[in-house]
């Protein structure tokens, strides 16, 4: 696959351009911060692909003027990046937020914070995490703190990244921390993070702020064929990924059959609190679509994951396309379809979207393929907002290479090449051809 050379669409006026990164995958600092569940989960053996820790990452508190630099070179409007809440309980913590948000300003880049991205502080863990409901009023109160310092110079805020994620990986089969294998058992984490969402974005409202959105994983599910056992699996697939987490924040009710596994005596209650007014934009992280059938009868690998046995569905191999390096198919025509369908599931009642993620894992420096990647992602963007799908912004993720979570350093995503020994920061010629296409945007 390669990029044509024709130059890109342009998109709507005021359409905002940005690169995204998260804390625990590039700050490095562990001594400037309390642990988190990942510090804790990362040092069990055979959890990280490399044996890597994320203690130096990027070294990214310590070079984050230089990082900057490069986000303003490359021409963005915005940059994408998380609040680390274990750093934040540390004293001095919030310290670092404030220079960073204050270089960004300097700079003309748009802070656009995430206030949990999957590093919960190992005592909120101890305390039963997402599992427990307490967690949501935690998240709710750090939200406050962190508002209160950075409220003054920063617009646009996300409350959560991929809770979707979070709850399958990380709770129902144990591949990230907190590395909870609960498999269905794990829906109460999905119904504290929403709630913790509900929660935060009330302490944010309450400080002022008009520009909240959240980001979530989302993609097309397409059934491994058209027999029934296919069909219903693929479904319950496309439930629990396109629609367990946007029902509630978008119509106020988790699809059929859901919610009553939820916890707590109280959740039509808390469903209020998830979907009012809690949202001005949805953000969507989108990699690839994922073909599903019934279980126990095709592939067992989801993104290097064994998946257990006992699962409903089956995950297959899409053949046909192009592979990354982390062997996610490259099909730019899905983000299209993903975008239009979830449009017309959700109608009137749909915020206008943000693509808070889109990238792909390949080696080298001369990355040609991601250029493609990014090339045919835009090109599909684009044909959504022809077709009047409401899109406002665009994130790549990601800025640099960085700790990619249970495959340590062995797959790199960054526009920028980061020699994880010496760190050394040199531009990809994606990088180049990005800023080329952001220029060409503005002409
Ligand atoms: C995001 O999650 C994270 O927000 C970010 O931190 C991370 O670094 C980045 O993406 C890259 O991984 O086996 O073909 O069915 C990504 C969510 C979940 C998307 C798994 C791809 C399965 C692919 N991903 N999904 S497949």
């Amino acid at each position: 696959m390669t990029a044509t050379s024709d130059a890109l669409p342009t998109f709507p006026p005021g359409f905002l351009w940005g690169v995204a990164t998260s804390a625990h995958q590039i700050e490095g600092d562990v001594a400037g911060r309390a642990r988190s569940v990942w510090d804790v989960f990362g040092a069990e053996p055979g959890r990280i692909r490399d044996g890597s820790t994320a203690d130096v990452a990027c070294d990214h508190v310590a070079r984050y003027r230089e990082d900057v630099a490069l986000v303003r070179d490359l021409g963005a409007d915005a940059y994408r990046f998380s609040v680390s809440w274990p750093r934040v309980l540390a004293p001095g913590g919030l310290d670092f937020y404030d220079r960073l948000v204050d270089e960004l300003c300097a700079q003309g880049v748009r802070p656009v914070p995430t206030l949990f991205h999957w590093d919960l502080p190992t005592e909120v863990e101890e305390a039963g995490g997402w599992l427990e409901r307490d967690t949501a009023a935690r998240f709710a109160a750090y939200a406050e703190t962190v508002v209160g310092r950075l409220g003054d110079r920063v617009r646009k805020w996300i409350t959560l990244n991929e809770p979707a994620e979070h709850t399958l990986l990380g709770h129902a089969l144990g591949e990230h921390a907190p590395g909870r294998k609960l498999l269905f058992d794990a829906l109460p984490a999905a119904h504290h993070q929403l709630l913790g969402h509900g929660l935060a974005a009330q302490a944010l409202r309450a400080a002022g702020v008009t520009d909240i959105g959240i980001a979530n994983s989302h993609g097309p599910t397409w059934p491994a064929s058209g027999e029934r056992a296919d069909v219903e699996a693929a479904e319950l697939y496309d439930v629990i990924l396109n629609r367990l987490f946007s029902d509630p924040l978008l119509l106020g009710r988790y699809p059929d059959g859901f919610g009553e596994l939820m916890p707590g005596g109280d959740v039509d209650g808390d469903l209020r609190t998830i979907s009012e007014s809690t949202l001005d934009w949805y953000g969507i992280n989108f990699y690839q679509p994922t073909k599903v059938g019934a279980p126990g009868t095709g592939d067992v690998e989801f993104s290097g994951v064994t998946l257990p046995s006992g699962l409903p569905f089956s995950v297959r191999h899409i053949e046909g396309h192009p592979l990354t390096d982390f062997g996610w198919p490259v099909v730019p025509g899905a983000f299209t379809e993903l975008l239009v369908s979830f449009r017309d599931r959700y109608g009137d009642r749909l915020p206008p979207l943000v693509i808070t993620e889109n990238g792909c894992a390949y080696d080298g420096i001369d990355d040609q393929e991601r250029i493609a990647y990014l090339d045919g992602h835009l090109r599909a963007l684009h044909r959504a907002v022809e077709a009047g799908v409401d899109v406002r912004g665009y994130f790549v993720w990601s800025l640099m290479d960085n700790f990619e979570w249970a495959e340590g350093y062995t797959k790199r995503f960054g526009l920028v090449h980061v020699d994880h020994t010496t760190q050394e920061r040199t531009p990809k010629a994606s990088y180049g051809w990005l800023r080329d296409a952001l220029r060409a945007q503005r002409a």
